[in-house]
């Protein structure tokens, strides 16, 4: 029997667990034949914004707001991406950084489903304007997090000041844990892409697993053991490169 009236979903302070069951779909503005649901966002206390784009095919992308990174990843379906006059195939697990201001169509070829990260972009004195990147993670290297074989991490995009944040993807086996419970300046938004673990958040654990999104603000309190019997994925965001002083 299922339940009405209940939901894993919890906002809290300073994180939040938000359930596929709780989601609500909107529409962001250029978009055609395309939904969104907006997971994370400014007016919860962050500083960026986590959104699904449900493309019909044929559907296509509307411009990132002004001054505004975009970071898309391909969660289903299949589509294509152009800027300037190149157009790229894009299958589930691709994904595309787009620089503040840089033009560019996503166009759905049938069903697709985006997961979507945009942000002012933060520029610094010393740092050139960061490039366009469309690549797929199966041509990232995972490597052992902290020399750990049972937490693999992928870094999605170069480690420069260039690049105001993170996408990561992390991979962890059965019984794989976070090293330590994290407590950091930088902000998490999350996707789980597969399996199931407990997430400790603050004070609060969480049973999670896909589909699941999650929002951590700055010193949140963090930990994760992957507790199902196949491996645990997540993807996920986090402010980089920056000094706390002048950050926005
Ligand atoms: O990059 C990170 O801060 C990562 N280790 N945090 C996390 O997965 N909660
Ligand atoms: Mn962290």
């Amino acid at each position: 029997m299922s339940f009405i009236g209940i939901t894993r979903s919890s906002m809290q302070p300073d994180h939040a667990l938000i359930a596929p069951d709780s989601h609500v779909k909107s529409t962001l503005p250029g978009w055609t034949k395309s939904m969104v649901t907006i997971l994370i966002s400014p007016q919860m206390g962050a500083r960026f914004t986590q959104y699904f784009a449900l493309m019909e095919k044929g559907g296509t992308s509307g411009p990132a707001p002004e001054g505004i990174t975009r970071f898309f990843y391909v969660l289903e379906g299949a589509a294509s991406i152009t800027v300037g006059k190149k157009t790229t195939a894009l299958t589930p697990g691709a994904y595309g950084f787009l620089p503040a201001d840089t033009p560019h169509a996503i166009k759905a070829g049938k069903e697709t489903r985006l997961l979507v990260f945009e942000k002012p972009y933060d520029e610094v004195d010393g740092a050139e304007p960061p490039h366009v990147v469309i690549s797929h993670e199966k041509s990232v290297k995972a490597t052992p997090f902290l020399g750990d074989k049972d937490a693999l991490l992928k870094i999605l995009l170069p480690e420069i000041p260039s690049f105001d944040f993170a996408i990561n993807i992390f991979q962890f086996q059965p019984g794989g844990t976070l090293p330590f419970v994290e407590v950091h300046v930088m902000e998490h938004g999350m996707l789980f892409l597969e399996g199931q673990g407990v997430y400790r958040m603050s004070e609060k654990w969480y049973v999670v697993g896909k589909g699941d999104v999650i929002w951590m603000a700055p010193y949140c309190a963090q930990w994760f053991v992957a507790s199902g019997k196949t491996p645990s994925r997540y993807i996920y965001y986090k402010d980089m490169h920056r000094d706390p002083s002048v950050m926005l």
